[in-house]
């Protein structure tokens, strides 16, 4: 179908509501509309009056849309060639809605956008409720015409529509009221400045400064916020987190300068340094029965607590007040202390052979943090078994050194400076994973933002020498391969895995991958084709890949991607294995789709072309995070519900691993994600 010049003639009388019924789809028809529209009178302003409509109704922040300035948005389909493409598919019958022609189904999408959703949405299922079903309100009937005619003839050179003048928001506080602002900017820190960053320059999601939101507008915005997107962004005002109005609100937020938050001090974390039971009033030996190395550490997010499960009787031994949406747990190198880090960068230390196990230290060391490791050492340079830990911190930019027992903090370093690939300084470098080696005493930490993977010697902390290793900017989680010699850690907006070599101490490999890599630690697993390999998911691809992890063994696999396996969706967060378990098994947590954020699948290593089985582990939430007993021999998934709906908060689901049978329910936990086994995490099984 080509269309030549256009044929504004017919526009206008489609605009003075002289027209109706519908063509065929090869040739201009007239829109259907039966209202009386004022219309314009030259091609040129009929242009202007389309991209007056597109910019009211958000519609670049999701498309890409020739001749419309920054409408380059990825998350619904491109419209340079839209009526070619709803021709296509008028014909193929694929199409379900109520047009009859492409000009009908172009109003259609517009006005009933749910009434036909396409299958792909660039690479990913098109997700139902994402397009605003308030368009046909808020654009007048003469813009929702000139729309469609403007998308069915594409703008030619012909055309001289005035670009559109981004008219600037006030960047200042003036835009919302103090009591909204404040709002907004605790709510930006608790749910958003994980993925945009605390400056919003972007790192898991992309960049928020007003440069680039305020093209977007408030409506493209909320619209993002309240749906969310196939790509990992979380549908915030479909889970009930936000209304409509604050919805709005936090989309005027996001177009406003963002505000700088405190630094934190050594003398500040000191203040918040509690030790309740010192080291020497510790038990020399096990306080209990239970088999606390099968022990369960499980984060109950909302809660603010951390469960300990005994993996043998499914008992929740105890709960404990952690910091606030508590992020991850690490054990010590003896297994015996837990490190429990909280957003709020709160850091408790849980002794698991008291009787019950207990909180015997806390400190705060940073607003917000996501990791903590410990020093685990021991060789011919000495023995660091539990003697110091680290917490990375995201705001302030920094990660900071504590003593082992006591979590007395006593050295902080900041992370900022120049990104590996412009050299360009950056304010806010935040500390994603950490994880100690095994051949050296040193930490292998991941600086998002700017790229590097620093390898932190401990031997003399108070003095630390780091080693900067360029990888690829944002950093973010990871794990060892079989071996524990190679540190594999996503990139994930680069969409590359960065590969380590802990005893060499340098850069082996930067992966290409599909978007946005998810590994949590990853799963290590023999390909029968490819040998050992390493696996990641992906938050903005509906697969898996495998990565060759054998450079003896299998050379010409070492460090590609050599195999990637479909998934029903995207969004997934994590994949797990053991290495006496036949499955890998895998997520899709993120996916925009509720059936597919609630289910798992898992691939046969036997045959890893496909995955083997896929299903939902329950019938509300989403599922999220695989754990293996200490034996190996069960799988237990988190279903991550809403702490405010009673029967509906959450559960963890008990999988026979041979058998792939439900063996038992852990119900009414407030919101599980994270489930560190004890001996697992201390031997890196994954
Ligand atoms: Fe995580 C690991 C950061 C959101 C659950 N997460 C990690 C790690 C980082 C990180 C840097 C690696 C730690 C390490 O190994 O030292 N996570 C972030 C974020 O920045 C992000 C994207 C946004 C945020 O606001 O925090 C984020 N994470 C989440 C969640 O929403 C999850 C699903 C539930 C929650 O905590 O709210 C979540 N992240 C986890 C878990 C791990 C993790 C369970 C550890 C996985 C493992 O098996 O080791």
């Amino acid at each position: 179908m080509k269309r030549k010049g256009f044929l504004w003639m017919a526009m206008m009388l489609v605009a003075v509501g002289l027209a109706a019924c519908g063509g065929k789809p090869s040739t201009p028809s007239l829109p259907t509309s039966s209202v009386e529209i004022a219309s314009p009178t030259t091609e040129e302003a009929f242009a202007n009056l389309a991209l007056e409509g597109f910019k009211k109704g958000g519609c670049g922040a999701c498309h890409v849309i020739p001749g419309v300035p920054g409408a380059e948005g990825t998350l619904g389909p491109d419209l340079s060639q839209i009526a070619e493409v709803a021709e296509e598919r008028l014909k193929s019958g694929e199409y379900q809605g109520g047009a009859h022609n492409v000009v009908d189904y172009l109003r259609e999408a517009i006005v009933d956008p749910d009434a036909y959703v396409p299958s792909d949405c660039n690479g990913a299922p098109c997700q139902k409720g994402l397009m605003p079903a308030n368009l046909s309100t808020l654009l007048t009937p003469a813009e929702i015409e000139a729309i469609v005619q403007y998308l069915y003839h594409r703008p030619e050179e012909t055309v001289h529509a005035t670009p559109i003048e981004t008219t600037p928001v006030s960047t200042s506080a003036s835009l919302l009221s103090d009591e909204e602002f404040s709002w907004a900017k605790q709510v930006y820190f608790e749910r958003c400045a994980g993925c945009h960053g605390t400056l919003r320059k972007g790192a898991t999601g992309p960049a928020l400064t007003p440069d680039v939101t305020q093209p977007k507008g408030t409506l493209a915005l909320a619209t993002i916020i309240f749906n969310g997107t196939p790509r990992g962004m979380p549908d915030w005002g479909k889970q009930g987190f936000f209304t409509p109005e604050q919805t709005e609100i936090m989309a005027k937020f996001l177009q406003m300068e963002p505000p700088s938050p405190p630094e934190m001090s050594l003398d500040q974390m000191k203040q918040t340094w509690k030790v309740m039971v010192p080291p020497d009033q510790r038990p020399s030996q096990p306080q209990t029965g239970r088999d606390w190395q099968n022990y369960f550490v499980v984060t109950l997010r909302d809660a603010g607590q951390v469960a300990v499960i005994d993996g043998d009787t499914y008992e929740v031994v105890t709960k404990i007040d952690t910091g606030y949406a508590v992020h991850i747990s690490r054990m010590s190198a003896t297994g015996r202390y837990v490190y429990v880090i909280g957003r709020d960068g709160r850091l408790s230390m849980i002794d698991l052979w008291s009787e019950i196990p207990q909180k015997v230290a806390e400190v705060q060391t940073c607003y917000d943090a996501r990791s903590v490791e410990v020093s685990k050492y021991k060789g011919e340079l000495g023995d660091f078994t539990d003697r110091y830990a680290i917490v990375g911190c995201y705001w302030p930019p920094h990660f900071v050194i504590l003593d082992g027992q006591t979590l007395e903090p006593f050295k902080i370093v900041s992370t900022r400076g120049y990104t590996v690939d412009t050299e360009e300084f950056h304010p806010e470098p935040r500390v994603a994973s950490i994880v100690a080696s095994h051949f050296k005493p040193e930490w292998i930490v991941n600086v998002k933002e700017i790229g590097q993977i620093w390898l932190v010697n401990y031997s003399d902390p108070r003095n630390p020498t780091i080693k900067m290793i360029e990888a690829a900017r944002y950093l973010h989680d990871g794990g060892w391969d079989a071996t524990k010699r190679y540190f594999l850690v996503a990139a994930n907006q680069s969409n590359k895995v960065a590969v380590v070599d802990a005893l060499e101490g340098k850069l082996v490999a930067l992966v290409d991958t599909p978007a946005v890599p998810h590994p949590g630690r990853g799963a290590n697993w023999v390909d029968p084709q490819f040998g050992p390999v390493w696996s990641t998911g992906h938050l903005g691809d509906a697969a898996i890949t495998s990565i060759g992890t054998d450079p003896l063994g299998h050379p010409d696999y070492a460090w590609k991607a050599v195999r990637e396996i479909t998934l029903p969706g995207a969004g997934s967060l994590f994949i797990k294995t053991h290495p006496t378990s036949p499955w890998i098994w895998v997520d899709m947590t993120l996916n925009s789709d509720p059936q597919l954020a609630r289910t798992i699948c898992v691939v046969a290593k036997a045959d890893p072309s496909k995955p083997y089985k896929c299903w939902e582990v329950a019938n509300y939430g989403r599922a999220t995070h695989f754990e293996y007993n200490r034996q190996g021999s069960e799988v237990w998934v988190s279903v991550w519900g809403t702490a405010d709906k009673p029967g509906q908060t959450g559960e963890i689901v008990i999988y026979d691993d041979r058998t792939l049978q439900e063996k038992a329910r852990i119900p009414n936990l407030i919101t599980p994600t994270g489930k560190f086994n004890v001996f697992n995490t201390v031997n890196d099984i994954y």
